[in-house]
């Protein structure tokens, strides 16, 4: 039998929950992520409400899904520390450096991901790779940056393109950008966030995640 994509996310939105119970107290809260699977570890979460206190949720769509599950969402700034953050990711290599930002909630997933203890990146097998940059760096940017950074990102190799008919959270748009080498993700990152007008960069390589959850069709590995 083969799972299937949603399947295999299923099981690690579950294993994730597993994972975090131990880690958590009726006092704790919990930091959330944002896209398909994270929507799934929202929902499995909703099933033990008496584990923590709150959640803090890295976007306007996954504070919806969490209040809706009746869970209460706090502003980061109400919120000093958390034992855990969770969120999906659209690569990870095996130093557990990735790249996000597909769903273009990049910038807050950074903030929220920074307070946290831990980040536990619970992904399907798609995306284990080798090296870093075949899925387009998302760059969120302020809007009068945008022809000054994709001049600069070119400098670095790199073709960027305004990603269409889309807003952040935050009111920006998004650069997805193409062409990469990216041997070394901490030292690019580090280039990138250094260019004037770039808000947050999709790599997650100089604060990689603490642990993997990797759904596969042998069932769910830890990468650490
Ligand atoms: C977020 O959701 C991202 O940073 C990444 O872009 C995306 C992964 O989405 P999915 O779980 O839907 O593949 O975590």
């Amino acid at each position: 039998m083969t799972f299937s994509q949603q399947e295999l996310k299923e099981q690690v939105a579950k294993a994730a929950v597993d994972y975090i119970l131990p880690l958590l107290t009726p006092g704790s809260v919990v930091g959330v992520g944002t896209g398909s699977t994270a929507d799934l570890f929202i929902d499995q979460l909703a099933k033990h409400k008496d584990a923590f206190r709150a959640a803090v949720a890295s976007s306007e769509r996954s504070a919806k899904r969490l209040t809706n599950h009746g869970i209460a969402v706090l502003d980061l700034n109400e919120v000093q520390t958390m034992p855990v953050y969770v969120d999906g990711a659209d690569e990870i290599n095996a130093l557990l450096q990735m790249i996000k930002g597909g769903g273009g909630a990049l910038t807050r997933e950074k903030i929220v991901a920074s307070v946290a203890e831990r980040f536990v990146c619970i992904a399907d097998e798609s995306k284990v790779v080798a090296e870093l940059g075949a899925f387009k760096l998302p760059i969120e940017v302020l809007p009068m940056a945008l022809q000054s950074v994709s001049r600069q990102v070119a400098k670095l190799g790199g073709q960027a393109q305004l990603r269409q008919g889309f807003t952040t959270d935050n009111g920006n748009p998004i650069l997805d950008v193409a062409g990469f080498s990216v041997a070394d993700a901490r030292s690019l990152e580090c280039q990138i966030n250094d260019i004037p007008g770039v808000v947050c960069c999709g790599f997650f390589a100089k604060s990689p995640a603490t642990v993997a959850l990797i759904a596969t069709q042998e069932g769910v590995k830890t990468l650490t």
